[in-house]
C-alpha cells in the first residue's frame, strides 16, 4: 500500500537522503521516496511486513521523526 506522510527534522538533501536509505532499508517497505521541499515520504509497503511504527521507530533513532498520527 503506498502512503503519504510527514517527516520531522530534515534540514537539506542530505538529510533527505538519510529517511529515503534507511526506509528502503526496511523489510517490507517496497519502496521509500523523500520530498524535501514538502518534508514528506511517500512510501510504498507490505502492511504484513513492516508497520509504520516501525518505520517511525527506525527513524527516530536516526534523529527524525514519522508523522503516523492521522
Ligand atoms: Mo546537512 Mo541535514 O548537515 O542534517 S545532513 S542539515
Amino acid at each position: 500500500m503506498k502512503q503519504t506522510l510527514p517527516v520531522v527534522g530534515m534540514a537539506c538533501a542530505a538529510c533527505a537522503g538519510s529517511v529515503e536509505r534507511k526506509l528502503n532499508s526496511l523489510k517490507g517497505v517496497t519502496n521509500a521516496s523523500v520530498n524535501l521541499v514538502g518534508r514528506s515520504a511517500l512510501v510504498d509497503y507490505d502492511p504484513a511486513q513492516v508497520t509504520l511504527e516501525a518505520m517511525k521507530q527506525a527513524l527516530n533513532d536516526i534523529g527524525f521523526d514519522l508523522v503516523i498520527e492521522q
